[in-house]
């Protein structure tokens, strides 16, 4: 292809990019746009690679490692045949759509490996280039790279080791387009001068203008000739290029374009030859889309003799909210207190934890941006938390205790030390973001730690408490789990809450607003009423137990004791062996690995040695699988977190 033709492609990839994730309603317009003409070069004009063989042993592979960019790798498969853009486009983000937010390998073919993780492509990509080698395949191995994610100690880690092993068939791209999603890299983190940093590792940098496509080309075809050391290019971009109103704009790093008007914007700004006819044909074959996959996952409910889902039922009425607000609140009460100190990791708007100087500047001198860097806001924290300080990080529940899970073993919990984190956006309540984004696992990672504290609150007034209590009160190492969604608010600041101790939740009478219909003891007052079945949940299942409670009552005439564990480490043990004792009919609900929570309850009530007779166990949560991209709602049903899947099988479980 010549100069030209790769203008007017990209020109075009950018269109359908930016329209895919307008359908979507979310995605990352940024950091797609900036890598657009690079992605076009590298598929139309230097890989070799076979869209009818996707698999084929000598194809060149190219790793984005930065999965966010997913969109931008998806409108060039479909440039280049491996699908169509006529599906890319009113699918991505949606339910059982091989387009995930972050891009599947074993979805779609083309995506030569999973990512959404930063950091992590790299040393994949060595992996590549190291078997070429030694088995004299004659590929070239391609890795795309952010410029935030250098900030990963990880990528530096393959950087090493592809330098050492003079890996000349692997190339690494760098799209530097200056921003991240907290506010400028030389902010955020500085992490210049990345070509000095990528020449001590015994790197070759070529540095070129990424929106210039000779430049481009001419880079790639250097790198090809290029021996004994592997070639990183650095391309300069401009995040958000072609859109008038995105260029260099922070707020469009993860954005879809909001309406009808701001679309077609950026549209003419692009000015791509794709007809008002395709992006009218593409719009509705999106909303049917939405349509049907609301219809589908409804339909997986099981069904009872009237709607009980949230504000569509009689009396199913209840405020909803987002947790992290919560978070956010109590950060912002508390944060007079000197010892307080927060660390941010490239997300704190998103998370809240920015709240703890919004309105307070002066406290601007205790917060620390430590970048994409999870592993070392850990250590960091531990390092101020031995001085007295309370440092509190957070990230993407995933990032804050997986990606740095030895951090919290060997030196916040081993030593004991007083650092708190917030596990943000737990669950599957990130939704379209799709399954490396959603945090499944924390409490298994967690709770198994000695000296660990773990609390996972129901709703936002809970959490404000929850946030105020293991900040302050507890002493050891800390993490708070919270979600991103709104979700049912079914506490009141009056609602009793204390650090350890579960409330138990007792469905009283109807009354116009759901929560109102329910009374909450400390399970240290509450005194057995013979219920017919215990649901133990945390976090946002207690408010779907709640719902559950609310049908077996209605519906069936059964009594439910409902116990909400908010505080997971320290286990109320006592609670739980009441409930085997006075019961002895228990369902668990986790939004969570089934098990995580749900085997930490079994083995307490398993401990319980008086029991009258068998004890009945089961439990709900995720099935021993990933999530996917949908909105979180649609994920609750069909993953059968829902209040009307705990019913049908409490029912079961009684043998009703
Ligand atoms: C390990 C990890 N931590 C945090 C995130 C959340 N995250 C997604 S994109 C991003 C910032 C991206 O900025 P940059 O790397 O510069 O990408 P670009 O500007 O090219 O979009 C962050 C923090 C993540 N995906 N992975
Ligand atoms: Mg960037």
């Amino acid at each position: 292809m010549d100069i030209k033709q790769l203008e007017t492609s990209a020109k075009r990839m950018r269109a359908y990019n930016i329209l895919a994730i307008h359908c979507a309603g979310s995605g990352h317009p940024g950091g797609t746009l900036s890598i657009m003409d690079i992605a076009a070069v590298l598929y139309l004009e230097v890989m070799k690679h076979d869209s009818r063989n996707p698999n084929w042993p000598q194809r060149d592979r190219c790793i984005w490692s930065a999965g966010h960019k997913a969109p931008a790798l998806y409108t060039v498969l479909a440039e280049t045949g491996y699908c169509d853009i006529e599906d890319v486009i009113p699918q991505l983000r949606k339910l059982n759509s091989p387009f995930e937010g972050h891009p599947d390998s074993l979805k779609l073919p083309g995506v030569e490996v999973s990512a959404g993780s930063l950091g992590q492509g790299l040393g994949y990509a060595v992996g590549q280039a190291l078997d070429a080698k030694e088995r004299n395949l004659d590929y070239t191995t391609y890795c795309i790279l952010s410029e935030g994610e250098l900030e990963e100690g990880s990528v530096w880690e393959a950087a090493m080791s592809a330098g050492n092993f003079k890996l000349d068939n692997l190339v690494a791209i760098v799209d530097k387009n200056g921003l991240q999603i907290d506010g400028p890299t030389k902010e955020v983190m500085d992490i210049d001068p990345v070509d000095r940093k990528f020449e001590a590792f015994k790197w070759h940098v070529i540095t070129i203008d990424g929106h210039d496509m000779r430049q481009i080309v001419d880079a790639f075809a250097q790198a090809k000739k290029n021996k004994n050391k592997p070639t990183c290019i650095i391309a300069k971009t401009i995040k958000g290029k072609g859109v008038s109103f995105m260029e260099n704009q922070v707020g469009w790093h993860g954005v879809a374009t909001k309406n009808r008007q701001q679309l077609d914007q950026a549209l003419a700004d692009i000015s791509a030859e794709i007809s008002t006819e395709f992006v009218e044909k593409m719009l509705d074959k999106s909303a049917k889309i939405n349509q049907t996959n609301v219809v589908q996952a409804k339909a997986t409910l099981p069904q009872f003799s009237t709607n009980y889902w949230w504000n569509e039922g009689e009396q199913m009425k209840v405020d909803m909210e987002p947790t992290r607000i919560g978070f956010g609140q109590a950060l912002e009460e508390i944060g007079a207190d000197k010892r307080i100190c927060t660390l941010h990791a490239d997300i704190s708007g998103s998370i809240k934890i920015s709240d703890f100087e919004k309105n307070n500047p002066d406290r601007k001198s205790r917060v620390y941006s430590i970048g994409i860097a999870e592993q070392n806001m850990v250590s960091v924290a531990c390092g101020l938390a031995r001085n007295g300080r309370i440092p509190v990080g957070g990230t993407y529940g995933v990032f804050a205790c997986g990606r740095n899970w030895d951090q919290w073993r060997t030196t916040a919990c081993y030593n004991n030390l007083n650092i708190k984190m917030a596990g943000a956006h737990g669950g599957i309540s990130v939704g379209a973001d799709g399954a490396t984004h959603q945090a499944l696992e924390e409490i298994s990672l967690l709770n198994i730690l000695p000296n660990m504290h773990l609390a996972v609150p129901v709703d936002i007034v809970e959490t404000k408490k929850a946030t105020k209590a293991i900040i302050l009160d507890v002493v050891g190492p800390g993490y708070i789990r919270y979600a991103r969604e709104a979700t049912p608010i079914v506490t009141t600041p009056d609602t009793p809450y204390k650090w350890g101790l579960a409330n138990i939740i007792r469905y009283r009478q109807v009354k116009p607003r759901f929560a109102d219909a329910f009374e909450t003891v400390l399970s240290t007052q509450y005194k057995n009423e013979d219920e017919d079945i215990a649901i133990i949940a945390c976090g946002a299942m207690v408010a779907e137990a709640m719902r559950a409670a609310y049908i077996l009552k209605q519906e069936f005439n059964f009594e439910t004791r409902v116990i909400n564990m908010h505080t997971v480490k320290p286990l109320d043990r006592t609670a739980i062996q009441a409930a085997v004792k006075d019961i002895g009919v228990i369902i668990t609900a986790e939004e969570h690995q089934t098990g995580g929570f749900g085997s930490i309850i079994a083995s307490a009530a398993c401990m319980e040695k008086q029991l009258a007779e068998p004890l009945k166990i089961d439990m709900i949560g995720i099935n021993d699988r990933f999530g996917q991209s949908a909105p979180p709602w649609q994920l609750m049903q069909i993953l059968g977190l829902t209040a009307e899947h705990i019913t049908k099988r409490a029912l079961a479980l009684i043998g009703a």
